[in-house]
C-alpha cells in the first residue's frame, strides 16, 4: 500500500562538502530523513525506469535510514534498488556497483569520518549516474525543494530482510541484494598485480590496517589477509559496529591513536594504515614515520607506470586548492595534464569523465583515480604496497627519495573549531577584503607576493566555484583559508600552510611552519576574532 504522508519542511537541509551532514539527533527527527529523501525524487522527477544503488557505513540509523528508503523508493516509482547485503557498502564500493551497472544514481548513509552513535553524526551521500556526488547546480534544486516540501510517499510494508543475498519484490520495485565486497575486490585486481603483492607477504612482510570498526573492515580482512596472505590480525578493529566501538574513525594523527602508537614501536611492523567511516580516506605509515597525504598524491603519480591498470599512460592529475603544491612537480616532470580544483571530490568528476585526469587527490587523507568517481582509502593502500613490492624500498625510503628528487612541501592543517558562524563568516569576508593590500606587506619576516581568492573555472560544464582564500608569500610559501563544509554544529576554520624546500629535507614540519603559522594568525586576526591563541586540530 501506498501512503502520502503530509510533513512539514525543515529549513537546514543544505548539502555541504561530502553531501547533508547533520547530527544522528537532527536525521532523527520526525520526518526529517524522509523530507530529504523525498525532495531528491522530487528532483529527479520521473523514476520510472530508475535504478539506485544503497548503502551505508553500518553507523547508528543506517539500518532504520535504509528500511526508510526502500519504502520511499517503492512508492516513488523507482524501478529497482541494488542494496549491500545488511545495508553494508563502502563509498567507493558504492560508486562501483553504480558505474558498473550503469545505475542512475546511488545513495550511501555515512557521515563519513565524522563519529557515530546516537550522539554522534549521521549523514547521506547522493551520487548521480556519473558515479560521483552531485554538483552544487542539482544539490542548490534539492534544497529548494526541502525548503517548500509538503508531503513524501511511502509503501507500507513489514521492513524488508536485507541478510540474504538475491532478489526479491516490494510493490513493483525490484530489490537485489549484492554481497558488498566481491565487485569491489574484482575491480582491485583489475588495476593493480595481485601476484607481486602475494610475494611481499609471502617474503614475510608485515603491515596494520585499521578499519576503526566502520565499513572497510570486510574489505581489508578479504583483501589482505585471505587474498593477499598478510597474516591474520594485520587488520584491526575489522567488525563494522553501529557507534564505531566509540572510535572517531577520522585516519589523520589525530585520531588514529591506536594504530600510531603500534607503528611507533620498536617492533612496528613494515607498513601501517588506516580508512575512515566510509572508506574514501586513507592514512599512510611507515615504521616511525607518516607520509603527509599531499606527498602521496605525488609519490603515487610519479609511480603511476608501475601500476598495470595506468602503464600505458595517464591523463593527468589533479589537487583540490588546499593541498600542497607537491603533485604539480611531478605532473611537469613526467609532462601530465595539471589541474587545481575547489575542496570536494564532486569537482574533479568532470576532469575524469572529460579524459582531463586518471589520478586526483586532496589533503585531507584522499587519493583516487578514474577507476571510480570517489577517493578510495583502499585503492590507496594497494598502491603504495605495490610501489614497496616493486621498488624493494620502506615508506620512509620511498618517500625521501621522493623528497631528494623534487624537494619537500612541509604542509600542515590547523583547524580551529566550534566557531560562531557569524564570526567565521566575518572573519572570511574580512580578510577577502583586504587581500588586495597584502601585496608587498610582512608578516613573521615573510612578504606576501600575491593573494586572493580561489575561484575554479570548470572547463567541461562552465561553472564558477569561489572557495578559499590564499596568501602566497616570495619563495614559494603559502597559506590557504577556508572554512569547512562537513562539520554537523557550528563553524570550523581550516588554515592550510605549505613551506617549499629543495635543501632543507629533515627538518620538523612544525618549525618548519612555525613563522608562517604566526603570520597566518596575524593576517586573519584569529586570536582577536575567536578568542582561540592556538587550532584545536592539526594534521
Ligand atoms: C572535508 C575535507 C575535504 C573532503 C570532505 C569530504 O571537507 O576537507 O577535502 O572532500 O571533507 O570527505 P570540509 O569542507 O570539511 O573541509 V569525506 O571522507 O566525507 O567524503
Ligand atoms: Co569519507
Amino acid at each position: 500500500m501506498i501512503k502520502t504522508v503530509q510533513t512539514t519542511p525543515y529549513s537546514d537541509q543544505k548539502m555541504g562538502t561530502g553531501g547533508l551532514r547533520k547530527k544522528t539527533k537532527v536525521m532523527m527527527q520526525p520526518n526529517y530523513f524522509e523530507n530529504f529523501i523525498q525532495s531528491i525524487f522530487n528532483t529527479i522527477g520521473n523514476l520510472q525506469g530508475k535504478v539506485f544503488v544503497v548503502g551505508g557505513d553500518g553507523r547508528y540509523y543506517n539500518d532504520k535510514a535504509i528500511q526508510q528508503f526502500i519504502k520511499m523508493a517503492a512508492a516513488n516509482g523507482v524501478s529497482k534498488l541494488i542494496i549491500g547485503q545488511n545495508g553494508f557498502l563502502s563509498t567507493p564500493a558504492s560508486s562501483n556497483v553504480l558505474l558498473k551497472n550503469k545505475t542512475d544514481g546511488g545513495f550511501v548513509f555515512s557521515a563519513s569520518h565524522n563519529p557515530g552513535g546516537i550522539n554522534g553524526d549521521f549523514g547521506i551521500k547522493y551520487a548521480n549516474e556519473t558515479g560521483g556526488q552531485i554538483p552544487t547546480s542539482i544539490s542548490d534544486k534539492i534544497y529548494e525543494n526541502s525548503k517548500h516540501i509538503t508531503e513524501y510517499k511511502i509503501f507500507e510494508s513489514p521492513d524488508i530482510d536485507l541478510s540474504k543475498i538475491g532478489s526479491s519484490k516490494l510493490g513493483d520495485m525490484q530489490i537485489e541484494i549484492v554481497d558488498p565486497v566481491s565487485d569491489y575486490v574484482e575491480m582491485m585486481q583489475q588495476i593493480f598485480d595481485f601476484e607481486s603483492l602475494k610475494q611481499l607477504f609471502k617474503k614475510g612482510f608485515k603491515m596494520k590496517f585499521d578499519a576503526f570498526n566502520a565499513v572497510t573492515g570486510p574489505y581489508a580482512i578479504r583483501i589482505f589477509e585471505e587474498i593477499l596472505g598478510a597474516e591474520k590480525g594485520s587488520v584491526i578493529n575489522s567488525n563494522p559496529l553501529p557507534d564505531f566501538g566509540g572510535k572517531h574513525p577520522d585516519p589523520n594523527m589525530t585520531y588514529a591513536t591506536e594504530l600510531l602508537a603500534i607503528m611507533n614501536a620498536d617492533d612496528a611492523p613494515d607498513f601501517g594504515a588506516a580508512n575512515d567511516g566510509d572508506g574514501d580516506r586513507n592514512m599512510i605509515l611507515g615504521k616511525k614515520f607518516f607520509v603527509s597525504p599531499s606527498d602521496s598524491l605525488a609519490i603515487l603519480t610519479d609511480y603511476y607506470n608501475i601500476i598495470p591498470a595506468y602503464k600505458n599512460g595517464i591523463y593527468g592529475v589533479a589537487k583540490s586548492c588546499p593541498t600542497s603544491t607537491a603533485v604539480s612537480r611531478v605532473a611537469k616532470a613526467h609532462n601530465l595534464g595539471y589541474y587545481e580544483v575547489p575542496t570536494g571530490w564532486k569537482y574533479f568528476v568532470n576532469l575524469m569523465d572529460s579524459k582531463r585526469i586518471t589520478l586526483c587527490g586532496e589533503e585531507s587523507f584522499g587519493t583516487g583515480s578514474s577507476h571510480i568517481r570517489e577517493k578510495d582509502g583502499i585503492w590507496a593502500v594497494l598502491f603504495w604496497l605495490s610501489i614497496i613490492a616493486k621498488t624493494g624500498m620502506s615508506v620512509e625510503q620511498i618517500t625521501r627519495d621522493h623528497w631528494k628528487k623534487y624537494g619537500r612541501s612541509y604542509y600542515l592543517r590547523f583547524d580551529f573549531e566550534g566557531l560562531e558562524t557569524t564570526v567565521a563568516d566575518k572573519l572570511m569576508a574580512d580578510l577577502e577584503a583586504k587581500l588586495p593590500s597584502l601585496a608587498g606587506e610582512k608578516f613573521a619576516g615573510y612578504e606576501v607576493e600575491s593573494a586572493h581568492p580561489f575561484i575554479y573555472n570548470d572547463p567541461v560544464d562552465g561553472s564558477s566555484t569561489k572557495n578559499g582564500l590564499i596568501v602566497n608569500f616570495k619563495g614559494g610559501s603559502r597559506i590557504v583559508y577556508r572554512l569547512s563544509g562537513t562539520g554537523s554544529s557550528g563553524a570550523t576554520l581550516r588554515v592550510y600552510l605549505e613551506n617549499y624546500q629543495t635543501q632543507k629535507l629533515d627538518e620538523n614540519p612544525r618549525q618548519m611552519l612555525d613563522e608562517i603559522l604566526q603570520a597566518a594568525m596575524e593576517i586573519a586576526e584569529i586570536t582577536k576574532r575567536t578568542g582561540k591563541k592556538e587550532a584545536d586540530i592539526v594534521t
